[in-house]
């Protein structure tokens, strides 16, 4: 596949982002990142993603592919050589779309909602995330079967979902000065985090905490118009 056949919109500290270019180094596939900058679309996003005008866009050939997810199963299905990252098997794939619905539709929104909360709200949300972690943690002992990852040697499904999630979560656990990935109560989620971020698909693209903390304060300021930081 030439380079110039898949080309990838994205924002470098978008955790939906990450989880194509995960997708992508796990299948060996070449492709040309194309940054948008915040704040302003491009011509080729809107016209690629009318209905959401978001990033991740997978550009194919001549074809978009949006959301995230998609985009994970998408290149999954076409890059057969490469390592498979949903499983097989019907009921298994089942489950692993299950729990990247979970993520998104309800762990992730209750946990970027903690830093600019306070009180009772802020701490119903801390509870909602660390219950749904002690879930993550169960459910990582039962498919991981005391292998490194949710997809057991390799990186999964479930991984990519969820293990994209883990730079905003390391910036809500720093500025919001609240512990959530706790060796003691999550001891496998810990090890797993690592042995996620260390993995050669992952480490090129997960940015570090110090700069996805600068970023969010850019966020903060946009209106103030400060210079985005750059990856
Ligand atoms: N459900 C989408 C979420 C994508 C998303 O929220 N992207 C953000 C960047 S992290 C975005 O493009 N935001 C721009 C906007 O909301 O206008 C997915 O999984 O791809």
């Amino acid at each position: 596949m030439a380079k110039n056949d898949v080309k990838l919109l994205g924002i470098w500290a978008s955790p939906f982002v990450m989880r194509a270019r995960i997708s992508l180094n796990i299948k060996s596939v070449n492709y040309e990142f194309l940054e948008e900058t915040v704040g302003s679309k491009s011509e080729l996003l809107l016209q690629s993603n009318p209905v959401h005008k978001k990033v991740p866009v997978l550009i194919h050939g001549d074809k978009p592919i949006c959301e995230s997810l998609v985009i994970v199963q998408y290149i999954d299905e076409v890059w057969t050589s490469g390592p498979s990252i949903l499983s097989a098997d019907h009921y298994d794939r089942a489950i692993q779309r299950f729990w990247a619905a979970y993520l998104d539709d309800k762990w992730f929104p209750a946990m970027r909602r903690i830093r600019g909360a306070q009180g009772e709200e802020r701490q119903e949300l801390v509870d909602q995330v660390v219950e749904g972690l002690a879930l993550l943690e169960e459910a990582f002992g039962k498919y991981s079967k005391g292998k490194a990852f949710f997809g057991g040697d390799q990186i999964g499904f479930i991984d990519i979902a969820f293990g994209s999630l883990l730079g905003w979560l390391r910036v809500t656990e720093k500025v919001g000065e609240v512990k959530l990935l706790d060796e003691a109560k999550t001891p496998g989620l810990v090890k797993w985090a690592d042995c996620f971020c260390a993995d050669a698909a992952v480490k090129s693209v997960m940015p570090e905490t110090e700069k996805l903390i600068e970023f969010s304060k850019f966020l903060m300021a946009k209106m103030k118009g400060a210079p985005s930081p750059k990856n």
